[in-house]
């Protein structure tokens, strides 16, 4: 398989990333967090600060809230430097967005219990072949590849991920949307004896199922992937087991966590954060470090499981389209 190599913004020498010196040896990492199971840091972000721990006290029976493990994907070698050093599992997995299963970032536990198997994955609409796509076909239908991408969240926290998946455009050629389809909908799990949602839902009535949308460019986009899986295995249920978006250019909310469907549309779809508040989270969504969310900067983010104080991430400068512009400046133009 041939992969043009560009440079990204963070590889050119007036770049302000990270030192190299402080790059993590991630082969090294994935086995030791392997060996290990996980868990015991994760008293970092949930314990009020008692710092990382060493691993006397891990529980193995987290490990099965990893997913299991992956090994027919290649690493793709345009997506292996991020310019920051991976996040670390423990909080990557550990501090999510997940609002079906409550309103903070400790949903993990409650993440357990979506049912993912057996998974449907409805495709249709604007097509020419709908197709259904059950939890097996997710994983070896396409060529599955290792992308690490930088993940910018609206509310400015970032962290470095190493997803496996398959781009949407291999979908597309699969499904071969019509020449009428100009936007893609995507329509994640629901079910409200299942997932019920934040505390304060019952004042909000918030419009579920969470649904994200794209333009038809952005979904053929070389960087839009689906992700099956993250740090060698599948996808753990709290991060959207098990196929969810990722469109590292973007907000992280318009990454759908566990898609049931994608309708190829000719008209833009409403979504789901766009209706409950249309002035803070836009359709669009991209990164961008000179426009201001109404209520916080965005000039910079934290990194998610930099230094030593959990509740003290370091800062950097945030950087137009997540760094990623080469990809997708032009669909802006
Ligand atoms: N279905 C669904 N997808 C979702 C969300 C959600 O609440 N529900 N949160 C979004 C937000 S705001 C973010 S930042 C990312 C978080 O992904 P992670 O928990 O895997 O890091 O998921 C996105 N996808
Ligand atoms: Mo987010």
């Amino acid at each position: 398989m041939a992969f043009i190599h560009i440079p990204k913004p963070w590889q050119l020498p007036e770049s302000r990333a990270t030192p190299e010196a402080a790059f993590w040896n991630r082969r090294k990492f994935i086995k030791t967090l392997v060996g290990a199971g996980i868990g015991a840091s994760a008293t970092a972000l949930t314990a009020c600060g008692s710092g990382g721990k060493g691993g006397s006290d891990i529980d193995p029976g987290l490990e099965k809230t990893l997913g299991r493990s992956l090994n027919n994907f290649t690493p793709n070698p345009d997506f292996q430097d991020a310019g920051r050093p991976i996040t670390e599992q423990v909080y990557a997995s550990r501090y999510n967005n997940y609002y079906e299963f409550g309103g903070t970032k400790n949903i993990w536990q409650a993440a357990q219990k979506l049912p993912t198997d057996p998974w449907t994955l409805e495709v249709g609409g604007l097509v020419k072949n709908p197709r259904k796509y059950d939890l097996d076909d997710l994983t070896r239908r396409f060529p599955l590849e290792e992308r690490v991408y930088r993940f910018r969240c609206v509310e400015a926290w970032a962290m470095v991920v190493p997803w496996l998946g398959f781009p949407m455009a291999a979908l597309m050629a699969d499904v071969e949307p019509t020449s009428a389809a100009k936007f893609a909908r995507f329509t994640t799990f629901f079910d409200d004896q299942i997932t019920p949602g934040p505390a304060w839902e019952f004042a909000l009535n918030l419009p579920w199922p969470y649904v994200e949308g794209l333009t038809i460019e952005e979904m053929a986009n070389d960087l839009a992937f689906f992700a099956v899986g993250l740090y060698g295995r599948t996808l753990p249920k709290q991060h959207g087991a098990p196929i969810r978006m990722v469109v590292p250019w973007k907000y992280g909310f318009k990454g759908g966590k566990s898609i049931v469907k994608i309708e190829f549309l000719a008209e833009q779809p409403t979504t789901y954060w766009n209706v409950i508040a249309p002035n803070e989270y836009k359709f669009e969504a991209n990164v961008e470090p000179d426009v201001p969310h109404p209520r916080w900067s965005q000039a910079t983010e934290r990194i998610v499981g930099s230094g030593t104080n959990p509740f003290n991430w370091e800062r950097q400068d945030t950087l137009i389209y997540n760094g990623y512009g080469d990809y997708v400046a032009d669909l802006y133009a």
